[in-house]
């Protein structure tokens, strides 16, 4: 089936922003239409994502966060070169490949790549009358990720109430994804009552939908967010475990890791062995970016005393980037890895990284960002790449439940067997 128009334009994100969307309308008359995420703590090794800056900002009320030049891309630049052209995501993402060939997309704008790449693969899903999912998968059972979900939050997305970014929660012991959504709803909700019980601030909503609590330090967002389990009547261990996001890039400098909430300090050496001792020394399944994004030592140093059990997680360190993932492999720097497509640009090449990571032995964890959109193209991904694991943010807000209830969608309607990485 021909492609009769392609069309990028502005939309807004979660957090009011500016961001690209694209739609492909095909000869059948039907429009196929994606939107990208952006991200707040973004990696410095991520594909760029094209903003107008200040030089442009006069152009529009948005100033310099309009895309208006990575839209102008995608109508000028990439549209010529597809119309008119049979719908294939290969062949789109060959073309686009063609037309900016810098290693991280800065000519066209990663955020003008991924929206028309994954228009692309929502039109080829069409063209072959698939679901999105089922394109992704076409014949084997679909893989319902097991959900890493957010309940406290810090960091860049809460206006550093706390360190580390994320205070998450896997449900390894449920029986199904709607069961597994079902604790953390309700343990969201607990976390949220104990918590102004207590006189803290818990109706601030972090840009992920998580609570923006402000604790001192790790160890008693921990302690909280155990209370909560607890309350609810749901057991450590055996039925969920804890996940934190440290997110250390954003407060890591001149060689030293500095708690601003706690008032510490730390080496990269000492850093490792506090890492140790918090993975030790609480349930914690799996720890992202515990180090930052270029400190491969101290990851390498990581890995030879971690708990065997425990999912090392790249994200700034590996970017979605195969070059960087090859590294990690090599030097057994991690031993899982953060899927995000706007970090690389493209649908085709996401996966080449996702299953270079598969046979390595990787865990693979689908991410979206902390700007998102209600587009549920990611839950779609995630179940047809079968990458067994999903962090979407927290239960609140429609920009995240949209990924959630596309999830639940897919348990009910298709076959599926439910992801249990953990056990
Ligand atoms: C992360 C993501 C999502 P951001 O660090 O994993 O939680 O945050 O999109 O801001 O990079
Ligand atoms: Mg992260």
């Amino acid at each position: 089936m021909k492609i009769t128009k392609l069309l990028g334009y502005q939309v807004l994100d979660s957090r009011g922003r500016p961001t690209v969307a694209a739609s492909i309308t095909l000869e059948d008359g039907t429009t196929h239409t994606a939107r990208v995420p952006s991200g707040a703590s973004t990696g410095k090794h991520e594909a760029l994502e094209l903003r107008d800056g200040d030089q442009l900002s006069q152009k529009s009320f948005y100033g310099s966060l309009a895309v208006s030049q990575a839209v102008e891309n995608v109508n000028l630049r990439i549209a010529p070169a597809i119309v008119g052209r049979q719908v294939d995501l290969n062949f789109i993402d060959a073309a686009i490949r063609e037309i900016d060939t810098t290693s991280n997309f800065s000519s066209l704008g990663a955020n003008a790549t991924l929206a028309v790449s994954l228009a692309a693969a929502k039109a080829s899903a069409h063209a072959q009358n698939l679901s999105l999912a089922r394109y992704f998968q076409p014949q084997g059972n679909l893989l319902i990720p097991m959900p890493m979900v957010n309940i406290l939050s810090g960091g860049a997305h809460a206006n550093r109430s706390l360190d580390f970014q994320d205070v998450l929660i896997v449900p390894t012991g449920a029986v199904s994804f709607t069961e597994a959504l079902s604790w953390i709803v309700a343990i969201r909700e607990t976390a949220a009552q104990l918590g102004s019980k207590a006189g803290m601030t818990t109706h601030l909503v972090a840009d992920e939908g998580g609570l923006g609590i402000a604790f001192e330090s790790i160890e008693l967002a921990m302690d909280f967010l155990i209370e909560a389990i607890e309350k609810v009547g749901l057991e450590i261990g055996s039925q969920l475990s804890l996940a934190l996001d440290v997110a250390s890039t954003q407060f890591f400098s001149n060689g030293i890791y500095n708690l601003a909430s706690s008032q510490k300090s730390y080496s990269s050496a000492d850093f490792v062995s506090y890492i140790h001792t918090l993975v030790s020394t609480y349930p914690i399944i799996s720890i992202e970016d515990p180090f930052a994004e270029d400190d491969w030592e101290s990851w390498n140093s990581f890995m030879q005393i971690a708990p065997k059990n425990v999912q090392v997680l790249g994200d700034d360190l590996l970017t979605t980037n195969s070059e960087r993932l090859n590294k990690a492999i090599k030097q057994s720097s991690a031993n899982s890895i953060l899927i995000k497509p706007n970090q690389n640009g493209l649908v085709t090449d996401t996966h080449t990284v996702l299953k270079a990571a598969q046979s390595a032995g990787f865990a693979t964890v689908v991410s979206a960002r902390s700007g998102e959109t209600e587009d549920s193209w990611l839950a779609d991904l995630a179940t047809g790449w079968r990458a067994g694991q999903i962090k979407v943010g927290s239960t609140h807000g429609s920009e995240r439940n949209a990924k959630w209830n596309r999830l639940l969608e897919l348990e009910q309607i298709e076959k599926v067997e439910f992801s249990r990485p953990f056990s």
